[in-house]
């Protein structure tokens, strides 16, 4: 069976059910900490309550349902991290612990476990960032990361656990909210346009970010999980990335649909956090090591964005 901690998330919701149609529905586990609030996701499968601050449950899961493999995706994101800092590093760090613990207990036989670009700091070279290179991350989230990309590599080299990881740009999906990221302005624009509302951007108009399209992020996540073990070679975590782009060029993207989409700028905290973090990533490693390729680019994700938003709102 499959475990997918934070499977109500952005990422854990649409990855669970990728999963589900792969594995089938019986063989994957959802568990966050509050039942689903999608539809999709509540009725695709079986579903359980977990905090994974809580190892004796954690370890009362794995012997009811005897895991083989963990997406351990439970995590506070980079915004709200900044507002909960102590909050944030026991969930990210504790929580990633017991997985880690139960993994070499159990003989989980392969871990998945999403990094970001937010290990990436001010003193990092922020054009095409190198796989291996200075890393002084300034947020709880992105200190929790890189910590956390360090005991991936310890545990897999030490105990020769099957871990593997992505450091993924800002996702954009339809499927579900994002829930307190600094990226999430990228989600939100398209549903405003939609609505014929004035977006209020919280990033300033030329702050360029590393990306990706949320159906190439479940090919990532797939592609490196199920790459043959020796084509992995690093196991802190792969850089990963699809395109660049800044707040006024999705907004032109979206204009070409939306012609009277009007964006505003109102930079805020999340600014700062975004000035931090590269702009444009060098992901060569995961297309040498298991053929990396993204399928999407601006213009074809605003198009599908904004086909599949008009037809959930429409409730097709
Ligand atoms: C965040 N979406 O904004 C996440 C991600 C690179 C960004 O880690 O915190």
């Amino acid at each position: 069976k499959i475990l997918v901690t934070g499977a109500c998330g952005q990422l854990g919701s649409e990855l669970t059910l990728e999963l589900r149609k792969i594995y089938g529905e019986a063989q994957v586990i959802a568990a966050d900490i509050a039942v689903p609030k999608q539809k999709e996701l509540a009725e695709s499968g079986p579903f359980e309550i977990l905090d994974v601050l809580d190892r004796h449950h954690l370890a009362d899961l794995a012997y009811k349902h005897e895991f083989t493999q963990i997406y351990h995706l439970a995590a506070v994101l980079s915004a709200t991290g900044e507002k909960r800092p102590k909050f944030t590093w026991k969930v990210n760090m504790k929580g990633l612990e017991n997985i880690l613990d139960l993994t070499l207990e159990k003989g989980i036989q392969r871990v998945y476990w999403p990094s970001s670009i937010a290990v990436f700091g001010p003193g990092t070279p922020r054009q095409h960032t190198p796989q291996h290179t200075i890393m002084d991350p300034n947020t709880v989230y992105g200190i929790s990361k890189l910590t956390g990309e360090r005991f991936c590599e310890y545990y897999a080299t030490r105990y020769n656990l099957d871990i593997r990881s992505l450091r993924y740009p800002g996702l954009i999906g339809y499927k579900a909210l994002p829930g307190g990221g600094t990226t999430d302005y990228a989600v939100d624009i398209y549903h405003k346009a939609l609505e014929d509302a004035p977006f209020e951007c919280y990033l300033a108009e030329n702050t360029y970010l590393p990306m990706m399209y949320m159906p190439d992020a479940l090919k990532a996540t797939l592609e490196v999980m199920h790459a043959p073990t020796e084509n992995i070679k690093v196991r802190s975590s792969y850089n990963l990335t699809a395109m660049s782009f800044s707040p006024a060029e999705i907004a032109a993207s979206i204009q070409k649909h939306i012609p009277d989409f009007k964006i505003t700028y109102k930079p805020d905290y999340r600014q700062q956090i975004a000035a931090s973090w590269p702009e444009s990533i060098d992901d060569s490693a995961a297309q040498q090591d298991w053929n990396w390729r993204p399928s999407y680019d601006l213009a074809r994700m605003t198009q599908d964005m904004l086909e599949n938003l008009k037809k959930q709102k429409a409730g097709l």
